[in-house]
């Protein structure tokens, strides 16, 4: 039986009885809403005459008061309405119907997650669906990692993942002249935001120019195990080892770099999900399915795709590595061009959500910043760090905000 099933109680019986003997919605006549001179007149009789029946019925219509004494009639009620509550429990609720609502696939629900053949599960071993948007790089927009904006992604955009983009080899970037310990603060503090907000987490080591994750392994070796020791008693950070291999690395060198950096983030959580980049900026995923990592467990694989660039051909290579039993998640998309730029194809960014939905793929798109760039969130023009309103949002940050409110999270 699904175990993860939120029983929400519907009274309808009592909303309906409520409703039809409401007769202000919905009133047949005039409904221009505005009110003639002759209406109002005839209203301002009608209250008159209606305070006259009122009294006439009063007087003339209370069997129960002309039997007993008023006095009798209020000790009754009163006696009637205080005990129920109290003393009974109400069991009229039995007999209801039961509308069963979706859990959100929220830490709360589905505590340390797990990867079972292709999906990823929860604790219970149900599928899950993360579904949730990146940051952009850290070092550059690091006032979007603030408590409110977490809030605001969770309980207003419905998202139940964030991703920590930290570029390594860029500008600022962790191996390239950035205030390491500023960096490794943000994720902490981003770790722990979305963990008050009840959000999955990802931590992301963001190469890019540095092409090759053997550029700088030691580097990523040390930052893992620090990053691993101290979320190890969490149960929403999930690893991902090396954004975008590129560059003509192989999967040959991938895979090796995984299998050194895995075990060092095992030793420290024997269980987190740990996401490996794929070749050619995440492009080569039948690469990984043809050859996966067998000596670990909750490994997956990760596919970006930027809808105005990657169309069809990705998304069938995808499903294929799936249906071939690749564990894949989208830990990077966007609906513009692959620079991140240029014009949004909506129609084959709806095509992807549709086969990633259909697959129980989870994804991320990038990006949370006010950058003036398609792929951006916000517009240019908005400064604020929390408290957004709809003009505040590009058209990528409209689309993936529609998108998430109106996808659910959990079956
Ligand atoms: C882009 C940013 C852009 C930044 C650039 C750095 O949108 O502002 O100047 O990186 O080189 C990726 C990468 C991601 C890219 C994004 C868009 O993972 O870092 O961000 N993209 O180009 N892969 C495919 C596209």
């Amino acid at each position: 039986m699904k175990r993860k099933i939120l029983a929400l109680l519907l009274i309808s019986c009592m909303c309906v009885g409520t409703l039809a003997g409401c007769h202000g919605v919905g009133a047949p006549g005039n409904d221009s809403g505005v009110s003639s001179d002759s209406e109002v007149a005839d209203r301002d009789t009608d209250e008159d005459d209606f305070s006259e029946k009122a009294t006439d019925s009063e007087e003339m219509q209370n069997p129960v008061e002309s039997e007993n004494s008023e006095e009798t009639e209020i000790e009754k009620k009163t006696t009637e309405y205080d005990k129920p509550e109290i003393d009974e429990p109400d069991t009229s609720v039995k007999d209801e119907p039961v509308v069963q609502e979706p859990k959100p696939d929220t830490p709360s629900y589905c505590g340390a997650l797990q990867v079972i053949g292709n999906r990823l599960c929860d604790q219970y071993g149900d599928k899950v669906y993360l579904h949730g948007l990146s940051t952009h790089g850290i070092a550059w927009f690091p006032d979007y990692i603030n408590e409110a904006a977490f809030k605001e992604f969770r309980y207003e955009w419905n998202a139940n993942v964030i991703r920590l983009a930290m570029y390594t080899a860029e500008y600022g970037g962790y191996c390239s002249g950035g205030n390491k310990e500023q960096l490794k603060q943000l994720i902490r503090n981003g770790v722990e935001y979305a963990t008050k907000n009840d959000m999955y987490v990802i931590v992301d080591w963001h190469i890019l120019s540095d092409c090759n994750p053997h550029t700088n392994k030691s580097e990523a070796i040390n930052f893992f195990r620090e990053m691993s020791r101290e979320f190890a008693n969490h149960n929403n950070v999930l690893y991902e080892i090396c954004n975008e291999p590129n560059g003509g690395t192989s999967w040959k060198d991938i895979k090796s770099y995984a299998e050194e950096v895995i075990p060092v983030i095992r030793e420290n959580d024997k269980d987190a999900i740990i996401i490996v980049g794929t070749p050619n900026w995440c492009q080569y995923i039948g690469d990984a399915a043809a050859d996966p990592i067998t000596k670990y467990d909750n490994i997956m694989y990760a596919v970006h795709f930027y809808a105005a660039t990657h169309t069809d051909w990705l998304r069938n290579d995808m499903v294929k590595a799936v249906n071939s039993g690749l564990p894949v998640f989208v830990t990077e998309y966007g609906i513009c061009d692959a620079s991140g730029n240029g014009a949004i194809d909506e129609y084959q960014a709806n095509e992807w959500i549709r086969v990633m939905n259909e697959n129980a793929i989870s994804y991320c798109g990038w990006n949370i910043s006010n950058k003036n760039e398609t792929s951006a969130i916000f517009k240019s023009s908005c400064n604020k760090t929390s408290g957004w309103t709809e003009e505040d949002l590009s058209a990528s940050g409209k689309w993936m905000y529609e998108m998430l409110r109106n996808t659910k999270l959990g079956d």
